[in-house]
């Protein structure tokens, strides 16, 4: 590129060209002139942090085609495409140059072969559109915590979903240094359908150069492989966590309220469509975020951020009785973009809403009936499982004061969970915090779930249920977590969940709402006011406590039965488990930690020592004594 600024200048109107260059940063300039060279967009808009401009994406959200306006004032709907409906692993890939090399479990393209490949896809996209700049930042603003982040994109709806998921930065912007490094992502939808979506789906793709953190990303309009900040960002994150010393996690952060109008905040990291959003949202705790947590340590404290300011969440299930926050937010006046769900008279449907559903309507397939199949004869749901609503987080009446704290929260608790019909128990606290990273961090298996395309209900393992946005070695990755604690006075109690263990005839043995009970006693824990049982794997609730809890949180009465159906320690199964787990680490991560051998070794060996004495299903009673 000539002259960058001389570009930038024949290319904007005066207006937008002094917005631009109000923001005095080498990096952000080249970046946008290469990506106008590149995608040839007829105009370009540079958004501020005005209310004007933010209403003016939203208005041309609508007036492009992109989003569509419901019955209750404020509600809008989106599709995107029947091959564009969660995160593609396949097609997304990091671009190594070819002097270095990146763990083999990563998907990636030779540097240069990928560029060539991505920029011919991206050339003219923006033909006859409008380039949307966006200055965003990843966690608070004016914080230690904060990234500042540029967006391009010729979608109205990603600007707008931006909008409402992340803090707006333009000022901030205007105050970084010249040579300071942003994270650059340059996003086209690629060519439109009649009905909006991306038709080139066979040429999909989402590269991204770590070495420039810079993302490319097109002919796709789903959310994880279109906003820049969420799953994009979030890989470049953890390499510079990495490079800096602190974590950025697949987490939701949740203030939990104990007896005497104490809080206590737990973090949590389940796989996609595991249980973040549901745990963060339960009634009456505070929802500080859902998905993407950045943990440093300030003071000899562990302190947490929500990178995000908005939730773009499952909307599969959430019903007025399980989920009345949210509820409630979907059912009133104010901002909410609906995603891939059925629409019928100008109002939104999903699956298991708890009510009724009407028998044709308008869906991401164009017009729906009941009985409709697809092109390979299979019924076409009246919406799609991974269908999201996208709120911002202040919508909600429980949205936690602390946010936009700058030096966010301190937090009491960590936790992991995976969807394992049968091993694990619904919810253990570790011995200590290494154990814990090891055991229901790093050895965590889960079920593939809707959220990503490819099949569902295959068994993987998922370190941390961040192993699709790790990009170091994953063993550096474990490490840095053991260690992150060194020098923290308090360090979090580490526990582990499993919201989804399944009886003999394959029925879950909690409900929805047990969850609730499981935060509480992991509060009380926190505090040292509730008693555990060492059990092999780590230590189980006691039967008194349970039953005080359920009927406190739940109103419900708790049996023995249930206990023991739920706390039984099945031998067999966390045997298999745990030998698939080594294997795992032995074959995939070659520089896994010692101690995560040592663990897993020494696991095996108390249940084998356990199912010895005991037999292969231990009652949790047997243990108490
Ligand atoms: P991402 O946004 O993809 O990262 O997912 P998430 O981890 O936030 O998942 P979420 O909490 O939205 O839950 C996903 C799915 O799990 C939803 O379809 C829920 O209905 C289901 N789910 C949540 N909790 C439970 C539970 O306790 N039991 C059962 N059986 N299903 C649950
Ligand atoms: C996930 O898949 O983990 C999500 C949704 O949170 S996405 O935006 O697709 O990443
Ligand atoms: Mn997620």
């Amino acid at each position: 590129m000539s002259n960058v600024k001389e570009l930038l200048k024949e290319k904007l109107t005066a207006e937008h060209f002094d917005r631009l260059m109000a923001v005095d940063n080498v990096k952000i300039h080249k970046f946008v002139a290469d990506a106008i060279e590149l995608t040839s967009p007829e105009r370009v808009f540079v958004c501020t942090d005005s209310q004007e401009d933010v209403k003016y994406v939203r208005r041309m959200a609508v007036e492009s085609g992109e989003e569509r306006s419901l019955e209750t004032p404020g509600h809008t709907y989106h599709f995107d495409g029947p091959d564009d409906q969660g995160r593609d692993r396949e097609i997304t890939k990091y671009l190594v140059p070819k002097t270095e090399t990146l763990s083999e479990a990563l998907n990636q393209i030779e540097k240069e072969e990928g560029l060539v490949e991505i920029r011919g896809l991206l050339k003219d996209s923006m033909k006859d559109r409008t380039m949307i700049l966006r200055f965003l930042s990843l966690g608070p603003t004016g914080s230690v915590f904060s990234i500042p982040c540029v967006q391009a994109t010729d979608s109205w709806y990603v600007a707008h979903s931006e909008d409402l998921l992340y803090r707006s930065a333009y000022e901030q912007f205007r105050k970084i240094g010249t040579d300071e490094n942003v994270f650059c992502f340059l996003h086209s939808a690629g060519e439109l359908s009649e009905n909006m979506v991306s038709v080139n789906v066979e040429n999909k793709r989402v590269y991204m150069d770590y070495t420039k953190d810079t993302i490319y990303s097109v002919n796709t309009q789903y959310g994880g492989n279109t906003m820049g900040l969420k799953k994009l960002a979030l890989r470049l994150t953890i390499r510079k966590a990495d490079r800096e010393g602190w974590l950025a996690e697949h987490m939701f952060i949740s203030g939990v309220h104990g007896p005497a109008g104490r809080k206590t905040y737990l973090a949590g990291a389940f796989p996609s469509a595991c249980g973040k959003t549901s745990t963060a949202m339960l009634p009456g705790e505070s929802i500080m975020g859902d998905d993407i947590a950045y943990f440093r340590k300030i003071n000899g404290e562990f302190r947490a951020v929500n990178a995000e300011s908005g939730i773009f969440g499952i909307i599969q299930n959430v019903t007025a009785k399980d989920d009345p926050n949210i509820w409630d937010v979907l059912h009133k006046p104010g901002e909410v973009i609906f995603g891939n769900i059925l629409v019928a008279d100008k109002e939104p449907y999903w699956l298991g809403m708890g009510a009724e559903t009407p028998e044709k309507g308008v869906n991401f397939s164009g017009e729906w009936f009941k009985g409709k199949k697809d092109a390979k004869g299979k019924d076409i749901p009246l919406a799609h499982k991974n269908a999201r609503y996208t709120v911002a987080l202040k919508a909600l009446a429980n949205c936690d004061p602390e946010l936009n704290s700058p030096e966010g929260v301190v937090l009491g608790g960590l936790v992991y969970g995976g969807r394992d019909a049968k091993a694990s128990v619904p919810v253990q606290q570790s011995f200590d915090w290494a154990h814990g990273i090891v055991l229901y961090g790093a050895s965590l298996e889960t079920e593939t779930t809707f959220a990503i395309i490819g099949a569902e209900g295959v068994m993987e393992i998922n370190l941390m249920s961040i192993q699709d946005f790790l990009a170091i070695p994953l063993g550096k990755y474990i490490q840095n977590n053991i260690d992150f604690v060194k020098g923290i006075k308090k360090p979090p109690l580490v526990f582990g969940v499993n919201y989804f263990l399944k009886d003999k005839d394959g029925k879950f043995v909690n409900g929805m709402r047990d969850k609730h009970v499981w935060v509480k006693w992991m509060e009380l824990r926190v505090h040292g006011e509730a008693g555990a049982i060492t059990c092999p794997t780590g230590q189980i609730p006691c039967y008194d406590d349970l039953v005080k809890l359920f009927k406190q949180v739940l109103n419900k009465p708790y049996t023995k039965e249930d206990y023991v159906k739920q706390f039984t320690i099945r031998v067999a199964e966390n045997l298999a488990k745990i030998e698939r787990v080594i294997q795992y680490h032995s074959q995939n991560v070659p520089n896994s930690p010692q101690i995560v051998h040592d663990t897993l070794k020494a696991t095996r060996k108390r249940l084998t020592e356990a199912g010895d004495k005991h037999g292969d299903y231990i009652s949790p009673f047997d243990l108490a004594h």
